[in-house]
């Protein structure tokens, strides 16, 4: 496994899952997402010269500066990428609001983007590195009430399919990761239970889970790329 990695959405949920799991695992990890107290608290709990990084993925200018800080503090630009930040504000189309719409692509699209973007051209030119996504079942199926999301993650499973495209063979892995719901924070405003649509909280996936099916695929030995792993509930 790589010695350091990057966690879009470390302050809590599922990316939080994932730093946990990586720092338990021997990596340094560099948490990145908003909330600067949530991240401090997790960096020093995970310990092992973890970091915290202040960072709002939708500013292009915010993620070039957080680029440049966990390349300069680690020296080098990770072994290891998680782009997991989200955001989910599910509505019917015609009930969607432009902004809440370009929120969604801004967060859960470009973000991913701009942060493979920074880091893509040094993996690929020393030949190492591995980026996961945290894509979604709503990556590949349509759900009602889930158009800005869709759009994104529907974009976002596209994206990564290309890179895997572009990058098999050059020593850079992919692979991506597709849970159903998952008992984390996102749902809080949405009432899963009062709705009938999503399953019941205890019927979810944990982060736990996740940040598992994360780990297996980048402790792999380098000849093999876990393309994808889709997770459901059972
Ligand atoms: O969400 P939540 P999950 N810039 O709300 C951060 C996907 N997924 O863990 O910035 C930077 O607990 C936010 O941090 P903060 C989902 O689409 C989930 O459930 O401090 N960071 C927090 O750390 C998403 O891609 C389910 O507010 C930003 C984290 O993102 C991923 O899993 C099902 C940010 C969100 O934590 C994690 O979701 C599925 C920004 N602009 C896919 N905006 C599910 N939970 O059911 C948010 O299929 N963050």
């Amino acid at each position: 496994m790589g010695r350091t990695a990057l966690v879009s959405g470390a302050s809590r949920g599922i990316g939080l899952a994932i730093a946990r799991a990586l720092g338990g695992a021997g990596a340094r990890v560099a948490l990145l997402a908003r909330s600067a107290d949530a991240l401090k608290a997790a960096a020093k709990e995970i310990g092992g010269g973890a970091i915290d990084v202040v960072c709002d993925v939708s500013d292009e200018n915010a993620v070039n500066e957080a680029v440049a800080r966990v390349r300069e503090i680690f020296g080098e630009v990770p072994d290891i990428i998680v782009n997991n930040a989200g955001n989910f504000r599910p509505a019917a189309v015609e009930v969607t609001s432009a902004a809440t719409f370009r929120e969604s692509i801004a967060v859960n699209l470009i973000g991913p983007f701009l942060l493979v973007r920074a880091f893509l051209p040094r993996m690929a030119g020393r030949g190492s590195g591995h980026v996961v996504t945290i894509g979604s079942m709503a990556d590949r199926h349509a759900y009602a009430q889930n158009g800005a999301y869709a759009a994104a993650k529907f974009g976002l499973h596209g994206m990564h399919e290309v890179m895997r495209t572009e990058l098999r063979g050059s020593g850079v892995r992919t692979t991506l990761v597709s849970p159903g719901a998952v008992d984390t924070g996102i749902w809080d405003n949405i009432e899963p239970d009062g709705r009938g649509r999503y399953p019941s909280k205890n019927a979810m996936l944990l982060p736990e889970d996740v940040a598992q099916a994360v780990l297996f695929a980048v402790s792999q030995p380098p000849r093999v790329n876990v393309d994808e792993l889709r997770l459901a509930h059972s």
